[in-house]
């Protein structure tokens, strides 16, 4: 239930949990009907080598982590109260936050609760921009445009880098590869 899903957040905060076993970026989405758009996202970040995370028990697939969780601004104010609050607690150093609809409010709200955890908001479809990105000064929120979760994903890559020489070499590979890619697109077009 909802409320085993707030209990479970809030012992996850107690724990006291050594970061480098806790996930580090956290995927929520209003719905799993975001799932389609989210997916691009995961698929970033296993590009980059990070494992998804479903527990707190033992050891992570890998050094960095993600979890995903369907939150609703609307459904589950509770739960989207609960993600934010514990967010620091829980050890996540950036949130990625996708929702749709013209009321796509959990990236936003999310964005309150979790100060200063950075959310990179991912408007679901194009009517959602709007509602992502509106926010009054004093309350910042990172938005990609509609749909691009993958740009969200490297975007919250970004943020970890800063701190983790790791995920930087990581991102700098990527950006190689992508360059790489066009040479050879480039060299095709010729033959
Ligand atoms: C939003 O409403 C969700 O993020 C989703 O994009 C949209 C529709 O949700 P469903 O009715 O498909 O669950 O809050």
């Amino acid at each position: 239930t909802v409320d085993d899903l707030i209990d479970r957040l809030e012992a996850e905060a107690a724990a006291d949990a050594d970061p480098a076993t806790t996930p580090d970026v956290g995927i929520i989405m209003g719905s799993d009907s975001d799932l389609p758009v989210m997916e691009d996202a995961y698929e970033a970040l296993d590009d980059l080598g990070f494992a998804e995370q479903t527990d707190f028990d033992g050891a992570p697939d890998a050094r960095f982590t993600y979890e995903s969780y369907v939150v609703s601004a609307h459904r589950t104010p509770e739960l989207m109260y609960a993600y934010g609050e514990t967010a620091t607690d829980r050890g996540l150093d950036v949130i990625i936050a996708g929702a749709g609809g013209k009321s796509a409010d959990l990236p936003n709200m999310t964005a309150s609760i979790a100060y200063p955890v950075p959310v990179i908001g991912v408007p679901v479809q194009e009517k959602s921009v709007d509602s992502v990105i509106g926010m009054p000064t004093g309350a910042p929120i990172v938005a990609v445009d509609a749909g691009k979760s993958y740009n969200a994903a490297l975007s919250a890559a970004q943020v970890l880098a800063r701190e983790h020489d790791e995920i930087e070499e990581r991102l700098v590979e990527f950006h190689d590869e992508q360059k790489a890619g066009v040479a050879d697109v480039s060299a095709d077009l010729h033959d």
